[in-house]
């Protein structure tokens, strides 16, 4: 009996260590590899942005969920114009402007790039910077005056609810006075850390315009950056292009910020995200934001997809010659930069699957493009000599709305 007890009571001891050991292995693996469960693979985590590892644990979502849209506060400072708030209608500021010197642009609007993208880039800033000495000085001394903003996303931040209910674009307008004309943004409390203009392909999605505006600017808004939000619009019935809006949306949004956006998010419009920690930056790495979508039951599809929104600095984007400009109609236009970013050498950061969620607005697919593997099997040979370097487009009209800059452009091949 007392052997059989002590025999017993041993197992049990054994049993309790071997419990303890499994808890404190289980807790070593929680505190390595964060949220692991939850993830896709592992090697998003290689190249996770800062701000996951430190991001503290979230307890108020769900009030935050709530109050959404928050107000943020009114703006006072020097860099807005709160009487600016009518749309303007305008050939194209740029070409009004004495910056004609810039390579990129002749009187028609047409584009002819420069070989070198880099070059081409800094000339732009350059010109920029010397148009604009007054608003940049404005901005310098707004700067030595605020506080910066966050850097560490904060503890409150976490999911937000969708409204996919249509409205007018009318009605949102009067939601948000604060956004100045062109759907821009400067925080007036504090220095942002970040300038990203938001560019947004667009034909023929006239409902979610508003949808999209009236969830996104609370949410940029709330994560303290300096933003504008570009909807360029393909004229004319040629398939839809969206890789070559996206190169407009680049080019012509640098030409309107004085001092240049540097980070830039390519972002479908049916896209809206449901977590206020994807920050709308840009880190080291370039970021595929669009991870995990409502529609594909929150999985990434493939694990080399960049489709849906991205994020690249400046620097980023014109290493890799920017996208292509050759497919035409639906798909591979966002695997095609995916190989440019691996063949200059850049890994794609993600955050993790709970983070980067979005949902998706309801929208009839496009017809595929045939010609898009074959284009996509020669990528890495010819990205260099098809994209920034050779975008050819005329700009029918910029429209400074008071939610969004709005280009309209052709951007047909000259036949
Ligand atoms: C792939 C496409 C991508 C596209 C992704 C998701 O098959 O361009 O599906 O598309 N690649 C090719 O066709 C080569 S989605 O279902 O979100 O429209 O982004």
């Amino acid at each position: 009996m007392g052997a059989g007890g002590s025999g017993g009571g041993g197992r049990a001891a054994r049993a309790l260590r071997l419990l303890l050991l499994i808890v404190f292995a289980l807790a070593a693996v929680e505190y390595l590899f964060g949220s692991i469960l939850d993830a896709s693979p592992l090697r998003t985590y290689l190249y996770q942005p800062i701000y996951n590892a430190t991001l503290p644990t979230i307890r108020s979502r769900e009030k935050l969920a709530a109050s959404w849209p928050k107000r943020v506060p009114t703006t006072t400072d020097l860099t807005q114009n709160p009487e600016v708030k009518n749309s303007t209608n305008i050939t194209n500021p740029i070409l009004n402007s004495n910056i004609t010197q810039i390579p990129l642009a002749n009187m028609t609007g047409a584009v002819m790039l420069e070989n070198t993208t880099s070059l081409m880039v800094t000339k732009i800033i350059d010109s920029i910077r010397n148009q604009s000495t007054t608003e940049n000085s404005d901005i310098k001394r707004n700067e030595t005056e605020l506080p910066m903003c966050f850097d560490e996303v904060p503890g409150d931040f976490g999911p937000v609810p969708v409204n996919k209910t249509e409205v007018e674009l009318d009605w949102v307008e009067k939601l948000y006075p604060e956004i100045q004309l062109g759907g821009m943004y400067t925080p007036p409390n504090c220095t942002a850390r970040h300038k990203v203009a938001i560019i947004i392909p667009f034909r023929d999605r006239q409902q979610h315009l508003a949808v999209f505006l009236r969830h996104m600017h609370p949410f940029l808004m709330m994560q303290q950056v300096e933003y504008g939000i570009f909807v360029v619009e393909q004229a004319g019935n040629s398939e839809f292009n969206r890789a070559k809006l996206m190169n407009v949306g680049f080019v012509e949004s640098q030409k309107l910020k004085a001092g240049g956006w540097q980070c830039f998010i390519f972002h479908d419009i049916d896209l809206l995200p449901l977590d206020l920690r994807n920050m709308y930056s840009c880190p080291r790495q370039p970021r595929h934001m669009s991870a995990s979508i409502d529609k594909f039951h929150f999985k990434l599809p493939y694990e080399d997809i960049f489709g849906g929104v991205s994020a690249m600095t400046l620097e980023q984007f014109t290493k890799v010659n920017g996208f292509s400009n050759k497919y035409w109609g639906w798909g591979g236009e966002d695997d095609d930069m995916f190989y440019r970013l691996k063949k200059v050498g850049y890994h794609i950061a993600r955050y993790k699957m709970s983070i980067a969620r979005y949902a998706m607005l309801d929208h009839k697919k496009s017809t595929a493009n045939p010609k898009r593997y074959q284009l996509l099997s020669q990528t890495s040979k010819v990205f260099q000599k098809d994209g920034l370097s050779t975008l050819q487009y005329q700009v029918v009209k910029v429209t400074l709305n008071h939610l969004y800059t709005h280009i309209l452009a052709n951007i047909d091949e000259p036949s």
